[in-house]
């Protein structure tokens, strides 16, 4: 039962951890987390959902502990959530409260959190069924899903990383990730707990903050890596490192290589979705492949099928949409039955909506995603159709067409291209990526602006998004 057990500060019980999390300028050992978040339980105990304002801080951490020693469900908030984007979360996942910060002028309760408060209560464990996170998540049209992820599925997630990476206390995990995805704050803030091992989170992921912080185990989005080959002498003093694990978006080459030339390091790559969480890694005691994400991580198995459903051979050539079934995986899509029905086959496999190869040892490398409307910017997952949807609510807009497009820094940077209704004043471009910016939230601003007369359509009147480059 221990395996599956989500209480991430029970598995890690016996010897406190003096310096357990390091976060905004803080240190906790765990046993203040545990009397804190403990405290934090005995506050919300009773409500379902939560709501959580997921800055980088101290309580950000404890509030997610406090929900899940008590068994209420987490609903992580971006800080830079804009309007539109923000009260959509609410709406959708029906959170009860804020717990911690909360926004400027919200209309629900505001549970606050003690960073200094203790209780020593003990909570039975909730069963491994209950929901832990909802995870807002972009689709290609309409706004984000809530991914309903249980106890169960993160427990057998992170048990399946620190079997890959061989992860151990003796391990000291650093990364500068927001705490409002799979990967900053699942794999970032509960795997370290999970394993035993301190965390020391950077705040912004800087090369410079990565170099200062003495890990073994660094996390870091393609982007973060990118920035860091740019800064050699940064770079170079990442040498003691014992993994540095890239994911999220796409390793590019020569990233992978340079990083390599700089720091003696091969990265380790692993794949994953908020749907699955991480489904194929490379493993440290394994080989590595530039441009490859590695074999599937325990519990999980994988296969490839065309575009009429028929079997794909996994001979390192041959392409398909990538399907994947596992013990990590989500329940579903809150509210949504017809969009989870969609997502899974007839006989029980998710479909990723990524294109990949498997070559016959089982190596996976991905090839893109059957959608171009699902864009991946510095690690972001942002739909297209929710950013052109923003844009046609503003007063000068008559069309848009949202497209992500290469970007050596980003992987791909948001470009609009929209039709004016009629010739402005004065120029509009920086009013646009504000408006994003505000209704939906900074990482969703297009990066460009690109007005045009008309958008390139087909006989059907179908914009053609291929043609916009
Ligand atoms: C610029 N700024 C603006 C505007 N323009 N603010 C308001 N309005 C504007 N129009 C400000 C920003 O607020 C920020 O300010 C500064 O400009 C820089 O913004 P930006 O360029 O967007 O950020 P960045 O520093 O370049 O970010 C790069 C990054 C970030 C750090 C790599 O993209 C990142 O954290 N990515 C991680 C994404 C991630 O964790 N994905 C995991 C998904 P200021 O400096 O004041 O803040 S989970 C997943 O994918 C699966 C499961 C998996 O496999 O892991
Ligand atoms: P998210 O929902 O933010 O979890 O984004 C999941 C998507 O990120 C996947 O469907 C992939 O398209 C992409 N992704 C994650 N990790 C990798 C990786 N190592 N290589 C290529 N794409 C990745």
């Amino acid at each position: 039962m221990l395996l599956r057990s989500l209480n991430p500060l029970a598995v890690a019980a016996g010897a406190d951890i003096p310096d357990a999390v390091t976060i905004d300028g803080v240190t906790l050992s765990r046993s203040d987390l545990l009397g804190a978040a403990t405290s934090v339980a005995e506050r919300i105990a009773r409500a379902e959902r939560v709501a959580v304002l997921a800055r980088p801080t101290v309580t950000t951490v404890l509030a997610v502990l406090g929900c899940l020693l008590a068994g209420v469900t987490v609903v992580p908030v971006p800080p830079d959530s804009g309007s539109a984007e923000l009260a959509h979360i609410l709406r959708d996942s029906g959170a009860q409260a804020w717990l911690g910060a909360a926004p400027d002028g919200t209309d629900l309760p505001v549970v606050p959190v003690r960073v200094h408060a203790r209780s020593w209560h003990t909570y039975p464990e909730p069963d491994p069924a209950t929901t832990a996170f909802i995870l807002y998540t972009s689709g290609t049209t309409g706004p984000p899903k809530g991914v309903v992820l249980s106890r169960g599925a993160i427990a057998a997630g992170l048990d399946a990383l620190a079997d890959a990476w061989s992860w151990t206390p003796g391990d000291v995990l650093v990364h500068g990730l927001p705490l409002f995805h799979v990967h900053g704050l699942i794999l970032g803030v509960l795997g370290p707990l999970r394993v035993g091992s301190p965390l020391v989170h950077t705040g912004k992921p800087t090369p410079q903050a990565y170099a200062a912080a003495r890990g073994t185990l660094y996390f870091g989005v393609p982007t973060v890596w990118s920035r860091i080959t740019e800064d050699p002498d940064a770079a170079k003093r990442l040498a003691h490192a014992r993994l540095l694990v890239s994911g999220s978006a796409p390793l590019p080459v020569p990233v992978f290589e340079r990083l390599r030339e700089l720091t003696g390091h091969a990265p380790v790559e692993r794949y994953g979705m908020s749907e699955t969480m991480i489904t194929l890694s490379t493993r440290a005691d394994g080989e590595r492949r530039p441009g490859w994400v590695g074999t599937p991580v325990a519990g999980v198995r994988t296969r490839l099928r065309d575009e009429v459903g028929a079997d794909v051979p996994h001979d390192g050539e041959s392409i398909g949409g990538l399907q994947v079934s596992g013990p990590m995986l989500f329940d579903g899509y809150l509210d949504r039955p017809d969009a989870t029905a969609a997502s899974w086959t007839d006989d029980g496999w998710f479909r990723t909506g990524d294109v990949a190869v498997i070559d016959p040892a089982g190596w996976h490398r991905i090839v893109g995603r059957e959608s171009v409307d699902l864009i991946k910017s510095g690690g972001y997952r942002v739909g297209a159709g929710e950013i052109e949807t923003a844009l046609l609510g503003h007063p000068a807009v008559a069309e848009a067409a949202v497209v992500g497009l290469p970007d050596a820094d980003l992987g791909q940077r948001i470009v609009a291209y929209v039709v004016l209704r009629e010739t402005p004043a004065e120029p509009v471009e920086e009013r646009l990526i504000a408006h994003v910016a505000d209704q939906l939230s900074v990482h969703k601003r297009p990066r460009e602006i690109r007005v045009v007369d008309a958008l390139p359509r087909n006989a059907m009147g179908k914009v053609q998004k291929k043609l916009l480059h």
